[in-house]
């Protein structure tokens, strides 16, 4: 598992370069977000309960197919199968979050989802906007709590999003 600074020193040291101005660079910028990663993590880890009932409210408002008979989401069983799996976008969130590196949502969440989720036929579509959803709220919640630029909350959402939606599942 790595974060922005393990990361940065492996590709270095693979080429037994010192760190160059561009390193220094890329350095400062993950310094100068790192209070705000932290506060957007303790904001996320505060809420999450509540950040996972708004989203998974908001996804079957707009997608209510996916709680009817037929439904992936149908059932008790289901429909807490998929509240579950959107804590655990969340909470990988946060975790990539505070690393600014994607390596754990890499390793830990996304290995073998799509074959899971294709044998499950549980939907690409709907996953990515429940997982947009609550980037969505954490962004209003960051913003709320006074930081300013919230662009760097985008990165962990919007990769598992990629990699969710990319093809058919
Ligand atoms: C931490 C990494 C991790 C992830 C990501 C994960 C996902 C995951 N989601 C699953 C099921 C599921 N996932 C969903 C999710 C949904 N259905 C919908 O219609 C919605 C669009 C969506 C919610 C947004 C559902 C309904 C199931 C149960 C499907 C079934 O058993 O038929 C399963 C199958 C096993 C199980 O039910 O527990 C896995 C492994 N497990 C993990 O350990």
């Amino acid at each position: 598992m790595r974060d922005a600074v393990t990361s940065l020193i492996r590709n270095y040291d693979i080429t037994g370069r010192y760190l160059d101005r561009n390193a220094i660079d890329s350095l400062k910028s993950y310094f100068a977000t790192g209070m705000a990663r932290i506060q957007a993590a303790a904001l996320i880890t505060s809420n999450a309960a509540g950040i996972v009932r708004q989203a998974g409210l908001q996804l079957f408002d707009e997608n209510p197919e996916l709680i009817r008979p037929g439904g992936n989401a149908y059932t008790t069983r289901r429909y807490a199968a998929c509240l579950r799996d959107m804590d655990y976008y969340l909470r990988y969130a946060s975790y990539a979050l505070v690393a600014a590196d994607t390596d754990v949502l890499d390793e830990r969440v996304l290995e073998g989802l799509r074959e899971t989720y294709n044998s499950l036929g549980v939907p690409s579509g709907p996953t990515v906007r429940g997982i947009q959803i609550m980037k969505d709220i954490v962004k209003a919640e960051a913003a709320a709590a006074g930081i300013a630029d919230t662009s760097f909350l985008d990165q962990p959402f919007d990769y598992m999003s990629r990699e969710l939606g990319e093809n058919d599942l």
